[in-house]
């Protein structure tokens, strides 16, 4: 019995283990329809350099009110074969003032040749590819906003309006050969101006750093194992019940 419940922990630490061993994923070449030069460099780059203690990011001031599109390669293809488990992170910690948050987007992928889209332009860039727009499983916002996901998979945010905030999205894919990510601002009425942004005074963000995860889904054959892991244990419980007598 003791032994058979140590086996099932084992299975279930291995399985908790390999869920939890997120590797980050490299980004380059980021790309935009548009990035904002008023008052600061915010292009699009400014979402993946590493910082948010320059108090910049990715910014569309005065291109608000319209849908814009940001897209990064990935540095090495991606995706396990057995089904990936994409986590992104969206820090939005520009302050001066704060609310700069997005809020309405979308996430996608694509595992065309990299030679084939994402110029590194911040304005006017080629972010044309085959993207597949990845479906959201899990939500989160540090700072307390509600996200929902639409119909057509996008994201929309609403309640409270923090300074800051940080949110995490995870998406599974089938897709092997990931190449390129993209990130969709949209415009929504529900918005200040329309979006994409929930700024109060202009619909504007500010997207500090954009981070990429991805993990191992677990293969069928270990949810089988955990399976059996449990029957096995149920039967040791009778055993144990009948050695009892
Ligand atoms: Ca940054």
């Amino acid at each position: 019995m003791k032994t058979v419940s140590k086996i099932l922990v084992s299975i279930c630490c291995a399985i908790a283990l390999q869920a939890k061993a997120t590797t980050g994923v490299g980004l380059q070449q980021a790309t935009a329809t548009f990035s904002q030069t008023f008052s600061g460099d915010y292009s699009v780059g400014r979402a993946i350099n590493g910082t948010i203690a320059d108090g910049l990011g990715w910014a569309i001031h005065p291109q608000e009110g319209l849908n814009q599109t940001a897209a990064f390669e990935t540095t090495a293809d991606i995706g396990f074969a057995g089904g990936s488990l994409l986590t992104f992170t969206l820090n939005q910690s520009h302050t001066t003032p704060g609310g700069h948050i997005l809020g309405h987007f979308r996430l996608s992928v694509t595992t065309d040749d990299r030679s084939t889209f994402c110029d590194g332009l911040p304005t006017g860039g080629d972010v044309t590819a085959n993207w597949t727009v990845l479906v959201p499983i899990s939500l989160s916002s540090s700072a307390g906003e509600t996200l929902h996901v639409l119909p057509d998979n996008s994201i929309l945010v609403s309640g409270t309006l923090p300074s800051t905030d940080i949110f995490t999205i995870t998406a599974p894919t089938s897709l092997t050969g990931i190449t390129g990510i993209r990130l969709e601002a949209l415009t929504d009425p529900t918005l200040p101006f329309n979006g994409p942004g929930r700024q109060p005074d202009n619909g504007n963000f500010v997207l500090s750093e954009f981070s990429v995860g991805i993990d191992v889904i677990p293969e069928p054959s270990s949810l089988a194992l955990l399976t059996s892991g449990i029957l096995l244990l149920a039967g040791g419980r009778r055993i144990s019940v009948q050695m009892g007598k």
